[in-house]
């Protein structure tokens, strides 16, 4: 009997300084699994007498309830300790973003125009593409711009090389070529936006040799300038987030609109900086007018039967004015710093018209 005591006092210490699981395991199989030793004794228990098994039965009971239980604690104790350090090497910060930071960005240029085709979209417009190089007579010569005109002139049209037949392309100095080939290809109505590139042997301080350019074009059968005012307006508006926003129509020239104006928004100039929809400045954003008659008649339209208005702002000169960017030559530097500063996230919706509105990365 005292042995017995004694293998439970060895088979407990051998227990309580087993330090994994695995050997916790391989110890219970030893001692109290099937084949285990402690089994085996039991089973001699069978060629005991009946008073040999009155006073050994419980006594083997025992030891084996002591036993289990001194494995299921031990069990219990080193998967806890297990749990603990796994808890410790694997802590992860919740305050981190969910996933990495993004590194590229939406550069304003082309959130701009995305702004700017969204709200004309939304009022009816599509959006109309053409080409880069274009010919002389899409760039020049539909939009009665004379041959003698000084935006022919070589310092401010990028000429290519002649061509087989002796022509020399351009490339495109403004969209309009886009709507004069739209225009050329069906019938009307048109309403269309054409954004995209534009070419000008010029640089300084506030002119890039390419920059960008949207214009918008509607014909139809009495199209008059209250139109024109009234989608001005309404762009200004949504563009520059103003309900009430300020807007005078200076009468100008454009070879291809007749009568032409040019845009100026109200604004205020303030310590160096510049605010729409304040104050008693003005500043130019845009050039329009309605289109000039000889250009209908150059695309085979009636100017008594259709007429209509155009427009063409500066889409690099609008990015920095709402976003207050001070360096045109900036946008085109490739500058990692300046893309991370003034650049938007590539999820923004760039609906000004949705509950989303946009709003930069900064
Ligand atoms: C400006 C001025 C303008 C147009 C562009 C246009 C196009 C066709 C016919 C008539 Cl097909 N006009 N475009 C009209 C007026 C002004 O742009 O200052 N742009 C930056």
């Amino acid at each position: 009997m005292e042995d017995l005591q004694k293998l439970e006092s060895e088979i407990v210490a051998a227990i309580t300084a087993c330090e994994d699981l695995a050997k916790l395991e391989d110890l219970r199989v030893a001692e109290i699994g099937k084949k285990g030793r402690v089994s085996l004794m039991m089973r001699e228990l069978g060629k005991m007498s009946p008073d040999e098994k009155k006073e050994f039965g419980p006594k083997f009971n025992k030891l084996k309830t002591v036993l289990v239980d001194a494995i299921a604690d031990r069990k219990a104790a080193l998967e806890l300790d297990a749990l603990n350090a796994r808890l410790q090497s694997e802590r992860i910060d919740i305050t981190l973003p969910s996933r990495p930071a993004p590194e590229g960005s939406i550069h304003p240029i082309t959130q701009v125009m995305d702004e700017v085709t969204e709200i004309f979209t939304e009022i009816g417009f599509s959006v109309a593409e053409g080409p880069e190089i274009e010919e002389d007579f899409y760039n020049f010569t539909a939009l009665n711009i004379p041959e003698e005109h000084p935006a022919r002139q070589m310092h401010d049209t990028f000429y290519l090389p002649e061509d087989e037949d002796g022509k020399r392309k351009v490339l495109r100095t403004h969209t309009s070529p886009v709507q004069i080939r739209t225009m050329m290809a069906g019938p009307p109505p048109y309403r269309i936006i054409a954004p995209g590139r534009t070419y000008r042997c010029d640089s300084d301080a506030t002119h890039t040799p390419m920059f960008h350019q949207v214009e918008a074009l509607v014909i139809d059968k009495n199209i008059h300038m209250g139109h024109l005012k009234w989608c001005i307006e309404e762009f200004c508006r949504k563009f520059f987030e103003l309900d009430d926003v300020k807007i005078r129509f200076r009468p100008s020239y454009f070879p291809f609109t007749e009568p032409s104006a040019e845009v100026d928004i109200g604004c205020a100039f303030k310590d160096g900086e510049i605010l729409i929809g304040e104050g008693d400045d003005w500043l130019e954003i845009m050039g329009c007018g309605m289109v000039n008659a000889r250009v209908l008649e150059n695309v085979n339209l009636d100017p008594n039967e259709y007429q209509g208005f155009a427009f063409g702002m500066g889409l690099d000169r609008i990015a920095m004015l709402k976003w207050g960017i001070p360096d045109l030559r900036d946008f085109f530097a490739a500058d990692l710093r300046w893309l991370k500063h003034y650049g938007f996230a590539a999820l923004d919706i760039p609906s000004l018209s949705t509950q989303n509105k946009t709003t930069g990365s900064k």
